[in-house]
């Protein structure tokens, strides 16, 4: 039984890394050879939707090949949900579906998810684990040229933003994982939790945009760090 209730889990790209999944800001991150506008941006996907669907179609076919499995980090996670007394939200940046893969149940994707699409006209989300090209037609409303990958992109709504609000605000514990603190709302999270008295934590592979805003930060890689960090919660 740790001395926290309530802990609010946030992870980017950083905890995926290890499992072969690349990050976006680092060097050979996924924005070093995509401009963000082009392939992450309403906009981009309607001025070309071929090279948007494309973008994702590889990073699907990479999340289903067999080179990629959670990590120890992943699990880690599972573990501290499964055996912490209280409660714990875990909500990821990440559109992977290595967190569920590892046991995470009580989880929000505040960015979407890969192997999800969606239909712009009906809202209809639906699972895709295979590419989607431009023309292919929706099962909801027979139309072509309606279906999208069910991701938020830049100026796009967040999803779940008040139940994730809710849980910051009633938190007694933050810790941010394996993410730059380079995107918002996300990166403004910590402030939040700090402002209701929480104890925020940072385990990053090195200093995040956002990493005064921290009450404690440990640095190394996430297979390292955050089994360690969940051990320590689970024995205090
Ligand atoms: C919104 C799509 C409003 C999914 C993504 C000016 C100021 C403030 C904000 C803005 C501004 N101008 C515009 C904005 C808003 C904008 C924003 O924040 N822009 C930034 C760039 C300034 N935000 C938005 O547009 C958001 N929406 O604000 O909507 C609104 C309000 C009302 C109504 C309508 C709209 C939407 C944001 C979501 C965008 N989508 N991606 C996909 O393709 O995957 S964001 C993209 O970056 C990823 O999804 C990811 O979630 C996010 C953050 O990246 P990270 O996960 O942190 O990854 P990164 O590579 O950056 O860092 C990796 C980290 O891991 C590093 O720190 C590294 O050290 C560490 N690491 C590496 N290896 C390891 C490791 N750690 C541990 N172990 C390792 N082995």
């Amino acid at each position: 039984m740790t001395r926290y209730q309530t802990i609010v889990i946030l992870t980017g790209a950083g905890i995926s890394a290890e499992s072969g999944i690349r990050t976006f800001r680092d060097g050979n991150g996924l924005w070093e050879d995509h401009r963000v506008e082009d392939v992450a941006s309403p906009e981009g996907f309607a001025r070309d939707p071929k090279l948007v669907l494309n973008f994702y179609n590889q990073r699907r076919q990479q999340l289903l090949s067999d080179e990629v499995k959670e990590n120890a980090g992943h699990i880690a996670l599972a573990k501290l949900e499964r055996e912490h007394a209280g409660e714990v939200l875990l909500v990821t940046q990440n559109v992977d579906d290595l967190h569920e893969r590892a046991g995470s149940k009580n989880l929000i994707h505040i960015h979407g998810e890969l192997l999800q699409k969606r239909c712009s006209r009906s809202q209809t989300v639906s699972e895709v684990r295979t590419d989607l090209n431009v023309d292919d037609v929706c099962d909801c409303c027979g139309a072509a040229g309606t279906l999208r990958p069910n991701i938020v992109w830049f100026g796009e709504m967040p999803f779940q933003m008040e139940r994730i609000e809710a849980a910051l605000q009633k938190c007694d514990l933050f810790i941010s994982i394996g993410t730059s603190g380079a995107v918002y709302p996300a990166a403004g999270f910590v402030s939040l939790a700090n402002a209701c008295g929480a104890e925020t934590v940072m385990l990053n592979l090195d200093e995040s945009d956002n990493a005064g805003a921290f009450k404690r930060s440990e640095f190394g890689p996430a297979t390292k760090v955050v089994p360690m960090f969940v051990d320590e919660l689970l024995n205090n």
